[in-house]
């Protein structure tokens, strides 16, 4: 894919559905082959792209192989979702190409991105303008980020985030709990975002099951991300019903 097509796709997905399921593969936490079948199952079941990355995976080489071996046979983006410049790799079809707003460390606002921006203009990776927003602490994405993160019961500040978010331009806004959170992002939270940010609104972190999903996606989520519940084991056929659930209309 290239120009704007991921972003289209996700436009035209998005028309088609309620909202979106994204899958998280860290790619330092299963091989290439594990990955590539769980890519082309999840694909099956719905899922509408493929997120490779985490703030936890920072070997760039198994990464770009993780994406080489799962592109094969797959028809949906692949999306890389960076923590660092060692998160830029080719093959890939879109990057999540983020700010990390709420960090303590101009270097997760501004500096890493200008470190990895030619390698993915050199890759030809489409990028999405993300504003990636971390709620809450004790997560390895609150720590490696040095955020300062937003309280899971300040859904103003989350608003006030994107909406500065959509007056710099960017067209994603990303509300992340972190890989495993004990709790997702409130609907609540979500709701407030909403009225205030007009792009696409990716929420993940800690969703496991199909009510705490539905309730995120009613409350005006685009895009779900579920990570740790496929690491963890969760079957493929629960992820399908969570996958049923949020892509049907109000
Ligand atoms: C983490 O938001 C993603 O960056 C997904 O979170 O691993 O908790 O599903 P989980």
């Amino acid at each position: 894919m290239t120009g704007d097509k991921v972003e289209s796709y996700l436009k035209s997905e998005l028309k088609k559905k309620n909202a979106l399921l994204f899958v998280l593969i860290d790619s330092e936490a299963s091989n290439i082959e594990a990955s590539s079948d769980l890519a082309k199952n999840v694909e099956k079941i719905g899922a509408s792209a493929i997120l490779v990355g985490g703030s936890s995976a920072t070997d760039q080489i198994e990464m770009a192989q993780v994406v080489k071996g799962i592109k094969k046979g797959l028809t949906i983006p692949i999306i890389l979702f960076p923590g660092n410049v060692t998160g830029v790799v080719p093959d890939a079809d879109a990057i999540l190409f983020s700010s990390l707003m709420n960090s303590e460390n101009p270097y997760f606002i501004t500096q890493a991105q200008a470190l990895g921006a030619p390698s993915v203009l050199k890759f030809g990776l489409e990028p999405l303008p993300t504003a990636y927003l971390v709620i809450g602490d004790g997560t390895s994405a609150w720590f490696v980020g040095s955020a300062r993160g937003i309280p899971f019961e300040k859904p103003k500040i989350a608003a006030a985030y994107s909406l500065a978010a959509q007056f710099l331009g960017m067209r994603f806004v990303y509300l992340e709990a972190g890989s495993g959170a004990k709790s997702s992002v409130t609907p609540e939270m979500v709701k407030t975002v909403r009225h205030a940010f007009n792009g696409f609104l990716i929420v993940g972190g800690g969703i496991r099951d199909e009510k705490t999903a539905k309730s995120i996606v009613d409350a005006g989520a685009d895009a779900l991300v579920i990570g740790t519940f496929l690491e963890k084991g969760g079957s493929l056929t629960k992820l399908e019903e969570i996958a049923k659930a949020i892509q049907s209309s109000n």
